[in-house]
Protein backbone atom coordinates (compact mmCIF):
# COMPACT_ATOMS: atom_id res chain seq x y z
CA UNK A 1 0.00 0.00 0.00
CA UNK A 2 0.98 3.59 -0.96
CA UNK A 3 2.35 5.36 2.22
CA UNK A 4 0.49 9.01 2.90
CA UNK A 5 3.88 10.44 1.82
CA UNK A 6 4.06 9.33 -1.24
CA UNK A 7 4.21 12.00 -3.81
CA UNK A 8 1.50 10.58 -5.92
CA UNK A 9 -0.97 9.14 -3.16
CA UNK A 10 -3.33 6.76 -5.47
CA UNK A 11 -6.73 6.04 -3.63
CA UNK A 12 -6.65 3.22 -1.85
CA UNK A 13 -9.82 0.82 -2.01
CA UNK A 14 -10.88 -1.96 0.47
CA UNK A 15 -13.34 -4.19 -1.40
CA UNK A 16 -13.76 -8.10 -1.75
CA UNK A 17 -14.11 -10.05 -4.38
CA UNK A 18 -17.26 -10.74 -4.57
CA UNK A 19 -18.96 -7.72 -2.67
CA UNK A 20 -21.95 -6.21 -4.56
CA UNK A 21 -21.42 -2.79 -2.52
CA UNK A 22 -18.26 -2.89 -2.99
CA UNK A 23 -18.95 -3.75 -6.70
CA UNK A 24 -20.77 -0.47 -6.99
CA UNK A 25 -17.89 1.69 -6.29
CA UNK A 26 -15.27 -0.12 -8.05
CA UNK A 27 -17.87 0.55 -11.35
CA UNK A 28 -17.75 4.53 -10.18
CA UNK A 29 -14.30 4.17 -10.15
CA UNK A 30 -13.88 2.73 -13.19
CA UNK A 31 -16.70 5.23 -15.00
CA UNK A 32 -14.33 8.41 -13.98
CA UNK A 33 -11.09 6.64 -15.36
CA UNK A 34 -9.01 7.00 -11.76
CA UNK A 35 -6.26 5.90 -10.77
CA UNK A 36 -6.67 4.12 -7.51
CA UNK A 37 -5.31 0.45 -5.82
CA UNK A 38 -7.26 -1.76 -4.10
CA UNK A 39 -7.02 -3.82 -1.29
CA UNK A 40 -8.77 -7.21 -1.94
CA UNK A 41 -9.93 -7.88 1.75
CA UNK A 42 -10.72 -11.70 2.98
CA UNK A 43 -13.54 -11.24 4.91
CA UNK A 44 -12.72 -14.10 7.21
CA UNK A 45 -9.61 -12.57 8.00
CA UNK A 46 -9.45 -8.29 7.70
CA UNK A 47 -6.71 -6.27 7.75
CA UNK A 48 -6.24 -4.41 11.00
CA UNK A 49 -5.94 -1.04 9.47
CA UNK A 50 -9.38 -1.77 8.27
CA UNK A 51 -11.47 -1.37 11.61
CA UNK A 52 -9.40 1.36 12.37
CA UNK A 53 -10.33 3.08 8.69
CA UNK A 54 -13.85 2.53 9.30
CA UNK A 55 -15.70 1.69 12.23
CA UNK A 56 -17.80 -0.78 11.12
CA UNK A 57 -14.40 -2.63 9.69
CA UNK A 58 -16.28 -3.70 6.07
CA UNK A 59 -16.09 -3.01 2.61
CA UNK A 60 -15.76 -0.74 1.13
CA UNK A 61 -13.82 1.81 2.36
CA UNK A 62 -12.50 4.27 0.41
CA UNK A 63 -9.06 6.11 1.52
CA UNK A 64 -8.19 9.05 -0.53
CA UNK A 65 -5.31 10.76 1.50
CA UNK A 66 -6.40 11.85 4.98
CA UNK A 67 -9.64 11.03 4.60
CA UNK A 68 -11.41 7.53 5.10
CA UNK A 69 -15.03 6.84 3.89
CA UNK A 70 -17.18 3.83 4.14
CA UNK A 71 -20.96 3.22 3.33
CA UNK A 72 -20.96 2.33 -0.86
CA UNK A 73 -23.76 5.06 -1.52
CA UNK A 74 -21.24 7.94 0.36
CA UNK A 75 -18.55 6.77 -1.34
CA UNK A 76 -20.12 7.04 -4.42
CA UNK A 77 -21.75 10.62 -3.53
CA UNK A 78 -18.27 11.61 -2.60
CA UNK A 79 -16.57 10.54 -5.68
CA UNK A 80 -18.79 12.14 -7.68
CA UNK A 81 -17.85 15.90 -5.85
CA UNK A 82 -14.72 15.28 -5.82
CA UNK A 83 -14.15 14.35 -9.58
CA UNK A 84 -17.60 15.80 -11.36
CA UNK A 85 -16.38 14.52 -14.73
CA UNK A 86 -18.67 12.20 -15.95
CA UNK A 87 -20.80 13.60 -13.35
CA UNK A 88 -23.29 10.86 -12.29
CA UNK A 89 -25.52 12.98 -9.96
CA UNK A 90 -27.62 15.30 -11.71
CA UNK A 91 -27.54 19.36 -10.46
CA UNK A 92 -30.65 20.64 -9.92
CA UNK A 93 -31.78 20.22 -6.07
CA UNK A 94 -35.63 17.57 -7.25
CA UNK A 95 -33.71 15.56 -9.38
CA UNK A 96 -30.86 15.24 -6.34
CA UNK A 97 -33.40 14.59 -3.76
CA UNK A 98 -35.37 11.59 -6.42
CA UNK A 99 -31.87 9.72 -7.27
CA UNK A 100 -31.45 9.94 -3.23
CA UNK A 101 -35.01 8.26 -2.57
CA UNK A 102 -33.94 5.97 -5.15
CA UNK A 103 -30.84 4.76 -3.69
CA UNK A 104 -32.27 4.55 -0.60
CA UNK A 105 -34.92 2.12 -1.47
CA UNK A 106 -32.31 -0.17 -3.21
CA UNK A 107 -30.54 -0.29 -0.30
CA UNK A 108 -33.62 -0.88 2.17
CA UNK A 109 -35.59 -2.89 -0.23
CA UNK A 110 -33.46 -5.20 -2.30
CA UNK A 111 -30.10 -4.87 -1.29
CA UNK A 112 -30.14 -4.89 2.76
CA UNK A 113 -32.85 -8.49 2.75
CA UNK A 114 -30.30 -9.97 -0.16
CA UNK A 115 -27.30 -9.15 1.20
CA UNK A 116 -27.21 -8.17 4.30
CA UNK A 117 -26.88 -10.26 8.06
CA UNK A 118 -29.75 -10.28 10.01
CA UNK A 119 -32.60 -10.65 7.62
CA UNK A 120 -34.65 -13.96 7.05
CA UNK A 121 -35.09 -15.85 4.30
CA UNK A 122 -39.01 -14.71 3.66
CA UNK A 123 -36.91 -10.97 3.62
CA UNK A 124 -35.36 -12.10 0.60
CA UNK A 125 -37.92 -14.05 -0.94
CA UNK A 126 -39.96 -10.91 -0.62
CA UNK A 127 -37.11 -8.40 -2.04
CA UNK A 128 -36.89 -11.04 -5.13
CA UNK A 129 -40.21 -11.43 -5.99
CA UNK A 130 -40.35 -7.21 -5.94
CA UNK A 131 -37.26 -7.35 -7.84
CA UNK A 132 -38.49 -8.87 -10.16
CA UNK A 133 -41.48 -7.34 -11.19
CA UNK A 134 -40.16 -3.84 -10.68
CA UNK A 135 -37.31 -4.85 -13.63
CA UNK A 136 -40.52 -6.16 -15.20
CA UNK A 137 -42.34 -2.98 -14.87
CA UNK A 138 -39.73 -0.77 -16.25
CA UNK A 139 -39.41 -1.80 -19.18
CA UNK A 140 -41.93 0.39 -20.37
CA UNK A 141 -39.38 3.50 -19.14
CA UNK A 142 -36.60 1.27 -20.86
CA UNK A 143 -38.16 1.84 -23.92
CA UNK A 144 -38.10 5.50 -24.03
CA UNK A 145 -34.28 6.41 -22.17
CA UNK A 146 -31.52 4.55 -21.52
CA UNK A 147 -30.82 4.91 -18.18
CA UNK A 148 -32.55 4.64 -14.63
CA UNK A 149 -32.56 8.42 -14.94
CA UNK A 150 -32.74 9.63 -18.42
CA UNK A 151 -30.60 8.91 -21.02
CA UNK A 152 -27.12 8.76 -19.46
CA UNK A 153 -25.72 6.85 -17.10
CA UNK A 154 -26.36 7.62 -13.38
CA UNK A 155 -25.11 6.97 -9.81
CA UNK A 156 -28.67 4.94 -9.52
CA UNK A 157 -27.43 2.87 -12.47
CA UNK A 158 -23.79 2.12 -10.67
CA UNK A 159 -25.96 1.21 -7.63
CA UNK A 160 -28.11 -0.94 -9.29
CA UNK A 161 -25.69 -2.69 -12.12
CA UNK A 162 -24.13 -5.34 -9.49
CA UNK A 163 -27.34 -6.55 -8.07
CA UNK A 164 -28.58 -6.69 -12.06
CA UNK A 165 -24.90 -8.76 -12.88
CA UNK A 166 -26.12 -11.54 -10.28
CA UNK A 167 -29.42 -12.20 -11.19
CA UNK A 168 -28.76 -15.76 -12.24
CA UNK A 169 -27.06 -16.64 -9.04
CA UNK A 170 -30.06 -15.02 -7.36
CA UNK A 171 -32.24 -17.05 -9.38
CA UNK A 172 -34.56 -13.90 -10.63
CA UNK A 173 -35.07 -14.34 -14.45
CA UNK A 174 -37.26 -11.95 -16.17
CA UNK A 175 -40.29 -12.68 -18.33
CA UNK A 176 -39.98 -12.51 -22.05
CA UNK A 177 -41.68 -9.14 -21.89
CA UNK A 178 -39.05 -7.64 -19.82
CA UNK A 179 -37.16 -7.27 -22.89
CA UNK A 180 -36.23 -3.44 -22.82
CA UNK A 181 -35.11 -4.09 -19.28
CA UNK A 182 -32.88 -7.40 -20.86
CA UNK A 183 -31.54 -4.47 -23.34
CA UNK A 184 -30.69 -2.18 -20.22
CA UNK A 185 -28.52 -4.49 -18.23
CA UNK A 186 -26.98 -5.50 -21.68
CA UNK A 187 -26.30 -1.82 -22.17
CA UNK A 188 -24.65 -1.45 -18.67
CA UNK A 189 -22.83 -4.75 -18.99
CA UNK A 190 -20.89 -3.61 -22.34
CA UNK A 191 -19.76 -0.57 -21.13
CA UNK A 192 -16.10 -0.83 -20.89
CA UNK A 193 -16.33 0.61 -17.16
CA UNK A 194 -18.60 -1.56 -15.91
CA UNK A 195 -16.12 -4.99 -17.23
CA UNK A 196 -13.32 -3.57 -15.71
CA UNK A 197 -14.93 -3.29 -12.83
CA UNK A 198 -15.55 -6.81 -12.42
CA UNK A 199 -13.43 -9.01 -10.10
CA UNK A 200 -12.07 -12.37 -11.78
CA UNK A 201 -14.75 -13.91 -8.73
CA UNK A 202 -17.16 -11.93 -10.22
CA UNK A 203 -16.47 -12.66 -14.15
CA UNK A 204 -17.57 -15.92 -12.82
CA UNK A 205 -20.74 -15.57 -12.03
CA UNK A 206 -22.05 -15.42 -15.56
N1 LIG B 1 -24.21 -0.70 3.75
C1 LIG B 1 -22.84 -1.08 3.45
C2 LIG B 1 -22.77 -2.60 3.40
C3 LIG B 1 -21.33 -3.09 3.32
C4 LIG B 1 -21.23 -4.60 3.58
O1 LIG B 1 -22.22 -5.23 4.02
N2 LIG B 1 -20.05 -5.16 3.31
C5 LIG B 1 -19.81 -6.55 3.59
C6 LIG B 1 -19.18 -7.27 2.40
S1 LIG B 1 -20.23 -7.27 1.00
C7 LIG B 1 -18.78 -6.67 4.72
O2 LIG B 1 -17.83 -5.93 4.79
N3 LIG B 1 -19.00 -7.67 5.57
C8 LIG B 1 -18.09 -8.00 6.63
C9 LIG B 1 -18.65 -7.63 7.97
O3 LIG B 1 -19.71 -7.00 8.06
O4 LIG B 1 -18.01 -7.99 8.95
C10 LIG B 1 -22.44 -0.42 2.14
O5 LIG B 1 -23.32 -0.04 1.35
O6 LIG B 1 -21.24 -0.22 1.92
Amino acid sequence: MATPSSKKTLMTLYSSSDCVFAHRVRFVLEEKAMEYQTIDVDLASKPEDLAELNPYNQVPTLVDRDLAVHESVLIMEYLDERFPHPPLIPVDPISRAKVRLGLLRFDRDWFAPLFQAGYSAEHGKTAKEQIRSTLAGLSSIFSQQRFLFGDELSVLDCAIAPLLWRLPVLEISLPAAARATRDYMDRLFHMESFKRSLTPAEKSLR
